[in-house]
């Protein structure tokens, strides 16, 4: 007979074999399948070094998302697409200076310097993107007087993108999130992804924050209380 010591120290070894291959070892533990999709938010030149609103380090998400796509057969970009003298940009406000917040008929409003300005090549998509096979670029932000950091719904919480119904139509069930700026249209987008009932991943050093007046770390918990998941790369299998 096996006393109680025994019998702890039995499932005790137990218990670690059946976790080693994944929580020791858990690289690559995520298979993208055919339900999956891949957003990838604002990898736009006004982002990147050199940009008008460019994200520290914003660069480096370049090749860890090519890399990422090549294990998703469904990706969608995105680009945010501002009219000239947007509602976003600090230019407009008079007296104001970009990273001030201001109140607008839909919420409050960080100002931005201008960016991304629709038909720029601040607008346009970084070169050094290498996703052929992404399916559909959506604007975002296109409306004069409303932002839109989210993918699915703009800042004032009701008009639609379109991009819930798109996914619900191509019967996507869950999607992995990266791009700029992680505390932004990241953030705001794998938010409303969840609002829109899917399963949410995201990528964490596929992505680069602002972080303006704390937003990243805000971003980071509210994205955890909504029930997003925080990945890695890594975490993803992607075959050679
Ligand atoms: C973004 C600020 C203003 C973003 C867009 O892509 O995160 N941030 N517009
Ligand atoms: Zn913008």
């Amino acid at each position: 007979m096996l006393d109680r010591r025994q019998i702890l120290a039995a499932l005790g070894t137990t218990a670690l074999a059946t976790l080693a291959p994944t929580a020791l070892f858990a690289a690559a533990s995520i298979k993208p399948d055919d339900a999956s999709a891949l957003l990838v938010i604002d990898v736009q030149n006004c982002f990147l070094p050199g940009g008008s609103l460019a994200v520290k380090e914003g660069e480096q998400v370049v090749p860890v998302i090519n890399r990422m796509a090549k294990a998703f057969s469904n990706v969608v970009m995105t680009q945010d697409w501002h009219t000239p003298g947007h509602v976003s940009f600090a230019s407009v406000h008079s007296g104001r200076k970009p990273f001030e917040t201001i109140d607008l008929p839909y919420g409050k409003q960080v100002l931005w310097p201008d960016h991304c300005v629709q038909g720029t090549d601040g607008a346009a998509l970084s070169k050094d993107l290498a996703i052929p096979h992404a399916e559909l670029i959506i604007r975002k932000g296109f409306h004069k007087d409303v932002d839109s950091y989210s993918a699915f719904l703009e800042a004032d919480g009701k008009t639609s993108t379109g991009l819930a119904g798109y996914l619900k139509g191509r019967k996507i069930k869950r999607v992995f999130v990266a791009g700029l700026a992680t505390d932004f249209c990241v953030a705001w987008t794998a938010l409303d992804a969840r609002k829109a009932g899917f399963e949410v991943y995201v990528v964490e050093d596929a992505c680069r924050g602002i972080d303006t007046q704390g937003s990243l770390a805000k971003a980071w918990a509210d994205m955890a209380k909504a029930g997003v998941k925080r990945i890695q790369s890594s975490d993803i299998a992607v075959s050679a």
